[in-house]
């Protein structure tokens, strides 16, 4: 283990995409993805990376709402992966080693411009899965202001894809988030969390054997990657020198498999603005901030009234989450700190709204169909853990058809020991409770036997959300309506070596006659 002195180095703070061409009917970006060194710590050499733009994190993408955006994504990767490949996993076996493909987190969007994870590419487009269909993915972004993030999503390497820098932001906004007076301009901060681990010489280090190694798989995949470092925007332990004002920031978990509880020093208050689709219809107001891997949070915090003093952004969430081995407050405890020194340019006249932009429920009697979708754990020829969502894998056939306009509720039955972060593409859903039950009595019988009431969500979760915690020994209810588009998407868990192995299910969308 390489031991790093914390707060050594500024927070980066991400550019801006510039596009190739822009005309009143659209914008069109090219984003390369380029192997790179990068400093990712003072005392570490230089890191090897992939990055979009050769950046890691990638570029910042911003649109406004209904702006058509078209970008070509362009693979020029080696061709052999410098993190160690398990070619036993789904989609690894005759695939080559280096293939990509991006998903927009978040992103209400066609089928072809998703993402899917068999729609891959090579250096060049020379190679493609078999379900690749365009150059130049579309985005209409027909939804509301929103924190979405653009990342790796390459059946059976996503975990090593996006451990090896291959993630950025894409904002969405519009005229409603205009009107709100939040800190905005140099006092919005955008804040990737990550956690990674390196060798002495500056290199990532990903494990290529889970403990105990496995007998007859090298490398093999491991039930998750934790780092034994906090990175903010691509820098190990950064701090960020700020005024005593408001600041706004948007947080997304993009770590392989950690969770994060957040909290400030000195109990300083984080009011959540926004969830992963959107804003709240009102501020909720935390002194703990949960994030699971690819959660998002539109946060205000207030420095006012703290000038001098050194804020230390720590995490108490053991991994896994929640009854794994504690953090080490020293270490992994911490992410950042905020250091309240800049004089206050001007009068801070932004403001943390009473009232943001309303989060109408799905009617609960539009329902039409309800799905128990359980999570679960088995060993596979190896005796390793292998992941699956209602015990298929990858390769099955697709059991979630839904119907376009259709309102169904999935039923997330968690009977692990591990909390996993369910996520859906295409659409935004509401969680409408969490509700225990007897895990024996379940496993034996396959019968739910509820232990407690259904716990309504938490403040932060009563907005639109994409990906949402399913703890365990409980049943996440979500409500989701389906659309607007039909077609082939996928739902899966957002730990990467669970998606990798085998925590992936397809989604079909299909047509009010069944059709896609
Ligand atoms: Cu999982």
């Amino acid at each position: 283990m390489v031991v790093l002195k914390k707060y050594l180095d500024r927070l980066p703070i991400p550019g801006k995409l510039k596009p190739k061409c822009k005309t009143k009917k659209e914008t069109y970006y090219e984003v390369r993805m380029l192997q790179a060194y990068q400093s990712l710590h003072r005392q570490l050499p230089d890191t090897l990376i992939w990055g979009y733009e050769g950046l890691y994190p990638g570029p910042v993408i911003e649109a406004n709402r209904n702006e058509k955006v078209l970008i070509q994504w362009e693979n020029h990767l080696p061709e052999k992966h410098f993190l160690p490949v398990d070619k036993t996993v789904h989609g690894a076996m005759d695939a080559p080693e280096v293939r990509t493909v991006v998903h927009l987190h978040g992103s209400k969007v066609r089928p072809e411009s998703d993402g899917f994870p068999e729609a891959w590419f090579t250096k060049g487009f020379e190679q493609t899965g078999p379900f690749f269909d365009r150059k130049i993915c579309c985005y209409t972004n027909r939804q509301q202001a929103a924190t979405l993030w653009y990342h790796d999503h390459a059946l059976g390497i996503t975990r090593l894809n996006v451990y090896a820098g291959l993630a950025g932001f894409y904002l969405i906004r519009d005229c409603w988030e205009r009107k709100l007076n939040l800190p905005k301009g140099k006092y919005e901060i955008l804040l990737l969390i990550q956690d990674r681990s390196f060798n002495s010489d500056g290199s990532l280090f990903y494990p290529s054997q889970p403990q105990p190694p496995v007998p007859g798989v090298n490398p093999c995949i491991t039930p998750g990657v934790d780092g034994d470092t906090i990175l903010a925007n691509g820098k190990v332990w950064p701090y960020l020198e700020v005024e005593p004002r408001k600041y706004r920031f948007r947080i997304v978990n993009g770590s392989n498999h950690r969770f994060y509880s957040m909290r400030l020093d000195l109990d300083l208050p984080i009011y959540q603005i926004g969830t992963d689709g959107g804003f709240l219809t009102a501020p909720a107001k935390l002194y703990e901030l949960i994030l699971a891997p690819a959660e998002r949070a539109d946060v205000i915090i207030d420095f006012t009234g703290y000038r001098g003093k050194h804020l230390i952004l720590r995490n108490d969430a053991p991994s896994p989450f929640p009854s794994g081995a504690p953090v080490d407050p020293e270490t992994t405890g911490q992410i950042m700190e905020f250091r309240v020194i800049l004089p206050l340019k001007d009068q801070d006249n932004s403001c943390i709204p009473d009232q943001l932009y309303p989060v109408t429920p799905i009617p609960e009697n539009l329902v039409k169909v309800k799905r128990d979708l359980s999570l679960v754990v088995r060993r596979d020829q190896y005796n390793r853990l292998e992941f699956l969502l209602n015990g298929k894998s990858w390769h099955d056939p697709a059991t979630e058809e839904p119907r376009r306009g259709q309102v169904e509720v999935w039923n997330l039955i968690n009977s692990g020991f591990a909390a996993h972060p369910i996520h859906v593409h295409q659409i935004q859903f509401q969680l409408l409770n969490r509700q225990s039950f007897d895990v024996q009595h379940f496993n034996q019988t396959q019968e739910l036997v509820f232990t407690g009431p259904p716990q309504p969500p938490g403040p932060g979760e009563q907005g639109w959300k994409d990906t949402i915690r399913s703890n365990p020994a409980e049943v996440t209810r979500i409500i989701v309506r389906f659309g607007p588009y039909t077609g082939r998407y996928v739902w899966h868990c957002h730990l990467l070596e669970h998606e990798d192995y085998d925590m992936m299910r397809p989604l079909n969308v299909v047509g009010r006659k069944g059709t896609t």
